[in-house]
């Protein structure tokens, strides 16, 4: 499966005090979905008009490093290409493309630079009759002049967030769907920073898949918490008039401004160099994210099989667990994981190809953190010693303040350096990343 992406830089009407500068892959935002069958091979044909260097990274798929839109593994402005790779049997599931330059990805995904890949499975156990729709969730902020601002100090600590929150780049956006209708959405949050508490009102929500594809079977939700980078397989059925979906408020642990002496130091809350205050900041309100409006009569909903495909759990048995300690310095606006800041340089710790491992991910900082590793899908055990159900293919796993999260490894098709990180994008590029190098 072949295809042609280019990374370009845009003038977009985006309703604003002028049109805004964005960059985009083929003028598109988000960018064209990718959709291809797991076993095939997949190559895109890359060029870079942008006038900097970036690159293309894959998140979530399982294919070799070299084809990896690393940090270091950049195309120049006018340069060109050739991403190829397979894409595995068993690997059917929703995974997305973005960019990964050092240092620049922050403002290249703020500017626009995102898209949607759609993996079909050979035999999907999910009846056509749902339907399968797209929901790439983004933010974008705008300045007066109508021009996407750099990141402030504020968002290198928190995160960059965009007040205008889109779904596949409008706002707002409505999906025809009749009572009783159910529909699949494969939802991917790709916000720099943004988390998203879903809920559905006046509707039934039930989650049939995470990052690596189906779970083992369907379970009702009442709440989803989705964080940067990561998706989630729904089933969404209207169940009453006033159907939608809301992101509720999350408190993730972002600090705020305060006036100097306003308050008092705590926990969760740091004198800056200036002497400004920050403190834990308030949640928002719940906005509604996507309203379901219905086309004709009610109509009698889809019956989804009890079990979707088997998922064996990873053999623990004389596993090696590995520590891995976030932390966060506020006075020097760095993230660290096992007390350094990344280094392009340098190897973290080497893993033996094939062989499980549990990393025992522990966040030593007030906020909350998303762990991503590339090129692999692992298993979530245990958070805070209570056990995670049920088992799924995750490559993403939010590690919030004060958390043990540990988490089933292993890297079994391909050897080389595989970079993790926090994906919150701001505290990536402000140290909170890592390098394995997978051996023989
Ligand atoms: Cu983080």
């Amino acid at each position: 499966v072949e295809f042609n992406l280019t990374a370009q830089r845009q003038q977009v009407d985006l309703g604003g005090a002028a049109p805004t500068d964005m960059f985009l892959y083929n003028g598109q935002l988000p960018g064209p979905t990718i959709e291809a069958t797991e076993g095939d091979w997949l190559v895109v044909h890359f060029t870079n008009n942008l006038p900097e260097p970036t690159n293309i990274h894959w998140h979530g798929l399982v294919f070799p490093p070299d084809q990896d839109g690393v940090p270091m593994d950049v195309v120049p402005p006018a340069g060109k290409r050739d991403y190829a790779f397979r894409v595995l049997p068993g690997s059917a599931g929703t995974y997305w493309y973005h960019p990964h330059p050092m240092g620049l990805t922050t403002m290249q995904v703020a500017k626009g630079l995102a898209g949607a890949i759609r993996i079909k499975a050979k035999a999907d156990p999910l009846p056509a009759a749902l339907g399968d729709t797209l929901v790439l969730l983004s933010d974008l902020r705008l300045d007066a002049q109508g021009q996407i601002p750099p990141s402030t100090t504020m968002d290198k600590m928190n995160g960059r967030e965009g007040d205008i929150q889109l779904i596949n780049g409008q706002r707002p956006p409505v999906l025809p769907l009749s009572l009783g209708e159910s529909r699949r959405l494969r939802i991917i949050d790709a916000s720099a920073a943004r988390y998203y508490r879903l809920q559905a009102r006046d509707a039934r929500m039930v989650q049939v898949g995470t990052d690596g594809g189906l779970l083992a079977a369907p379970v009702e939700r009442s709440e989803l918490l989705l964080v940067p980078g990561a998706r989630a397989e729904v089933i969404l059925t209207p169940t009453g008039p006033n159907a939608a979906l809301f992101n509720l408020p999350y408190d993730r642990g972002v600090m705020a401004m305060s006036t100097p002496g306003s308050g008092t130091m705590g926990h969760g809350s740091h004198m800056m160099p200036d002497g400004t205050m920050m403190t834990m900041a308030a949640s928002g309100a719940a906005i509604p994210l996507l309203q379901l409006v219905p086309t004709g009569p009610p109509v009698t909903a889809v019956t989804l099989p009890a079990i979707l495909r088997p998922i064996a759990p990873l053999p623990l048995a004389g596993a090696f667990e590995r520590p891995i300690v976030l932390t966060e310095d506020m006075m020097n606006l760095d993230f660290r994981i096992n007390g350094q800041t990344f280094k392009a340089d340098r190897i973290d710790f080497q893993v033996t190809r094939g062989q499980t491992e549990i990393w025992r991910l522990e966040n030593k900082g007030d906020m909350d953190h998303p762990f991503h590793v590339h090129g692999v899908q692992f298993q979530v055990l245990d958070r805070d010693g209570v056990a995670v159900t049920p088992l799924a293919w995750q490559d993403t796993v939010n590690v919030r303040k004060g958390d043990v999260v540990r988490i089933a490894i292993r890297f079994e098709h391909y050897t080389g350096l595989r970079p993790f990180h926090c994906h919150i994008l701001e505290h990536e590029e402000q140290g909170m990343m890592g390098q394995v190098e997978v051996k023989e």
